[in-house]
């Protein structure tokens, strides 16, 4: 890093600001939204939700590997996923229902959606990725602030969790070796097949009492 390249604590800490409103806001949504799917259905899509405000050091590292300039000014314009939302769903139909319904809000626009469900990634990883700009509102000014959301199921989450924890850990995501890679992307399959198996074998066309 150029000595004069850094995100220093403070300049960080009035980064952070507008993008935990931001994520507060969209937050108060999905609860909401988690609210009223459990008293519309006993088979509600939502099991559970995470936040971050991504840490200096990581946009410090995301910045570089990108190959951009080190500054709180360069992390706004670069990164979208400063403020992100993990919502975890039982069943990849699920997935669909609440990328349906978070698009019916008018006062939130969708800048940017990746479909890693219908199309994975070579390595096995799945999962929706949807960025939503959101209003934060300022005397001075109103502004759009992006928020991530990564909308999984449970066994996408599983498998995403332990790929990150065995590949980045060891190998810094480069240079994975083969056996490993195809290790990985056969437990995807399984965790897939085990997961429409479960919908389609134990709860679809079913009703029970
Ligand atoms: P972290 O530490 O989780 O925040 P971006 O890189 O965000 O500007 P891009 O290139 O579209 O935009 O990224 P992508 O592919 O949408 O990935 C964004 C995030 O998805 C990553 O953030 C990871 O959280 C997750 N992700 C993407 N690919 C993989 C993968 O192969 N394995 C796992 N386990 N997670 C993945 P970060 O910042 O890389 O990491």
């Amino acid at each position: 890093m150029i000595e004069d390249e850094n995100i220093t604590q403070e300049e960080y800490d009035a980064l952070i600001k507008p993008y935990e409103e931001a994520l507060a806001f969209v937050t108060l949504r999905l609860n909401g939204m988690d609210r009223e799917y459990r008293t519309l259905s006993r088979n509600y899509p939502i099991h559970s939700m995470q936040q971050r405000i991504k840490s200096r050091g990581s946009i410090i590292r995301k910045l570089m590997n990108k190959g951009r300039s080190v500054s709180g000014s360069s992390a706004g314009e670069c990164l979208t996923d400063i403020a992100g939302i993990r919502i975890i769903v039982y069943f990849e139909q699920d997935i669909y229902t609440v990328v349906k319904d978070l698009k019916k809000q008018q006062d939130v626009k969708v800048i940017k959606e990746t479909d890693y469900v219908k199309n994975p990634k070579s390595n096995g990883y799945k999962s929706y990725h949807l960025v939503l700009n959101v209003p934060v509102y300022r005397m001075s000014e109103n502004r759009f602030y992006p928020v991530e959301l990564q909308i999984r199921t449970l066994s996408m989450d599983l498998w995403a969790s332990m790929e990150h924890r065995i590949c980045y850990k060891n190998w810094r995501g480069d240079d994975v070796p083969d056996d490993v890679k195809n290790m990985l992307k056969l437990y995807a399959n399984g965790l897939e097949t085990m997961e429409q198996d479960m919908y389609e074998q134990c709860l679809l066309g079913r009703n029970p009492g």
